[in-house]
């Protein structure tokens, strides 16, 4: 468990749930609470696979078995929200379907909306793991939005990637064209209880690269319906762990993951703030009535913020 003493606490959960939405917008006051926060390097275990595959069913029915096992284990769940990314507003669904779990002290739902970055997973997706790590808890689990192709960059930030699939649909085809294939440590076929998941398992297990070192990835058939695999799929989660934790590349893992973090930040907080100021809706308007060339507009909305030309 988070044997750290310096972690942040809150007088409630509800003081404790605003705090990370401060910081989910890094807000001046979520700047001054990152500043207080010691720097843990969070435990991630990253969810992927195509939509309704069962990412949100299975994450409820891992964390659930992993608070029976682990009773003073404290989970952090982060979905990004596919719904937001369709229609632009925020629609918790997925947080519906974990209604019962977030009525659990030890576990903390948050959605974020996916709001069109690549992959689906804005920066704040790992502020908030980190803010999380840094309050005390031991995992968080990320619902991506499952997009296919541009889903990857999960593997980039979870020190676990799992990739969901569901059988007879072809979803494990699916996976491994759009290079899921590559980032999954562990793939779960869900909906065992429907049938045809072993088939479905053994055909993947022919398609994975034969690996001489190092973690071969596992194949599981699960039911987050029925409950089928969920020990088990808890059990391969830990014994990945245990493989990382003993991983020369864990290091590097974790650096690349702060410059992931760094470097996403200052493209998304850079574009954002430009795009929110009145100097860019003006220059879009003129370039928008045809009143003044596009590129040159770019340029002198640029050099009135850096004061200079790049
Ligand atoms: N039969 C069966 N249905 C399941 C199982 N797991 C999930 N489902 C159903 O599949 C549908 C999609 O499940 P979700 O958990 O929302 O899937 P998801 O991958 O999170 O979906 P998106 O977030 O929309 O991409 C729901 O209707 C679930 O009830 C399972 O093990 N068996
Ligand atoms: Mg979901």
């Amino acid at each position: 468990m988070n044997e750290h003493s310096n972690i942040l606490k809150f007088a409630s959960r509800s003081e404790f749930a605003r705090a990370v939405s401060e910081v989910e917008r890094l807000s001046p006051e979520g700047i001054k609470l990152l500043s207080r926060a010691p720097m843990i390097e969070p435990r991630i275990i990253g969810w992927t696979g195509a939509p309704g595959a069962g990412k949100s069913s299975l994450i409820s029915a891992i964390v659930r078995q992993r608070r029976e096992s682990f009773p003073d284990m404290r989970i952090g769940i982060v979905a990004v929200d596919p719904s937001s990314y369709r229609t632009g507003g925020a629609v918790l669904g997925d947080r519906i379907r974990m209604e019962e779990l977030a009525l659990d002290e030890n576990v903390f739902i948050r959605s974020v909306a996916s709001k069109n970055v690549a992959g689906g997973l804005s920066p704040s997706v790992l502020r908030i793991s980190r803010f999380l790590t840094a309050c005390g808890f031991d995992e968080v689990h990320i619902e991506t939005i499952g997009a296919g192709q541009n889903d990857v960059s999960i593997s980039e930030i979870a020190d676990t990637t799992i990739v969901v699939s569901t059988p007879n649909t072809g979803d494990s085809i699916q996976a491994l064209k759009a290079g899921m294939m590559e980032i999954a440590d562990i793939h779960c076929v869900n909906k065992s209880d429907l049938g045809a998941a072993d088939r479905t398992a053994s055909a993947l297990q022919l398609t994975l690269p034969d690996k001489t070192c190092g973690w071969s990835p596992k194949i599981i058939s699960v039911s987050a319906r029925n409950g089928e695999g969920i020990y088990d799929l808890s059990k391969l989660i830990d014994e990945h762990e245990n493989y990382i934790e003993s991983s020369d590349s864990r290091k590097n893992h974790f650096s690349r993951r702060r410059r992931f973090e760094f470097e996403e930040t200052v493209r998304y907080e850079l574009n954002s703030r430009i795009k929110n100021s009145s100097a860019y809706q003006e220059s879009l308007k003129s370039v928008e009535e045809n009143s003044e060339n596009p590129a040159l507009s770019a340029e002198k909305l640029l050099h009135s913020f850096f004061n200079n030309t790049f």
